[in-house]
């Protein structure tokens, strides 16, 4: 794995908010990443671990039932949130020094702690995944939370690859937003400015990565060829972040006991990747 950066990679990810990094993974690397990835997914055999992630969801609200956007997000990926609570190879990726380092750099901040893992595997023929902003999804708001999305396969304009709008994370708003749905540029009826901004179109190899920051608007086109786009993400939240009201990913009894303004501290569900 390669974890080096330059102070030009960070500045434009500090611009952009957003940067595709070449050779972050060797071919071996993501055949054993792969592994790891099927042996944990078939582990959780039909559950997410986190319904209440990020696509198909409308709110932060667990078990709601189903909607036209659940529907059409499962039509479009296999979905597992969380991964790294049963494998240690992936808990050694995403918590481990090197990437927490990395990440912590790329934001700009002293600390970071994991948010969720989650693997996208978006499959043959599949929709595509329309414009949004991850942080508001998110129990916290910062303008520093970032993600990595791995790729697990070539990420092509023809099997959809992520587009990034550089410089969004400027002027985004935490309760400017609108929720994901089918519609996949309802995204600018919120920011009409953003309309005009060219998009960073993330082709990648396999074993390349993007970094995003968490009000980076992007999204993804529809997959139109016969095989899976294949990635493995994570979105980290930066130490001292503190919580926002809303559920997402967090277990009903910790999200119980907590009050708006309280920081999400958690060393379980929550470790700190950086310092170690
Ligand atoms: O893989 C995709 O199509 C979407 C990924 C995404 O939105 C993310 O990693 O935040
Ligand atoms: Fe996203």
């Amino acid at each position: 794995m390669n974890t080096a950066l330059t102070q030009e990679q960070i500045d434009q990810y500090q611009r952009d908010g957003a940067l595709i990094y070449r050779n972050f993974m060797s071919e071996q690397e993501v055949d054993a990443l792969l592994t790891e990835i099927s042996r944990a997914v078939e582990e959780l055999g039909g559950s997410k671990v986190a319904k209440n992630a990020e696509f198909g969801k409308t709110d932060a609200k667990p078990d709601e039932s189903k909607n036209l956007e659940a529907d059409y997000y499962e039509g479009t990926f296999l979905q597992r949130v969380n991964l790294w609570k049963l494998n240690d190879a992936i808990k050694r990726l995403f918590l481990g020094p090197e990437l927490g380092e990395m990440v912590s750099r790329l934001a700009g901040v002293s600390g970071m702690r994991i948010w969720h893992d989650q693997t996208l595997q978006k499959m043959p023929w599949a929709n595509p995944t329309a414009w949004h902003l991850d942080n508001p999804y998110w129990s916290f708001y910062s303008r520093e939370a970032i993600s990595i999305w791995i790729a697990l396969d070539d990420a092509t304009e023809a099997n959809g690859c992520m587009c990034y709008l550089p410089g969004t994370h400027e002027t985004a708003e935490f309760e400017r937003n609108v929720p994901i749905s089918p519609s996949i540029g309802k995204l600018f009826k919120a920011y009409p400015e953003w309309n005009g901004i060219a998009p960073i179109v993330g082709t990648m190899k396999r074993g390349d990565c993007g970094f995003h920051n968490g009000l980076t608007a992007h999204g993804a086109g529809a997959n139109m060829t016969p095989g899976y786009r294949r990635a493995m993400t994570c979105g980290y939240m930066p130490d001292g972040s503190t919580f926002n009201g809303q559920k997402n990913i967090l277990p009903t009894d910790y999200y119980e006991s907590l009050e708006v303004g309280d920081v999400l501290d958690n060393d379980e569900l929550t470790p700190l990747v950086w310092p170690q």
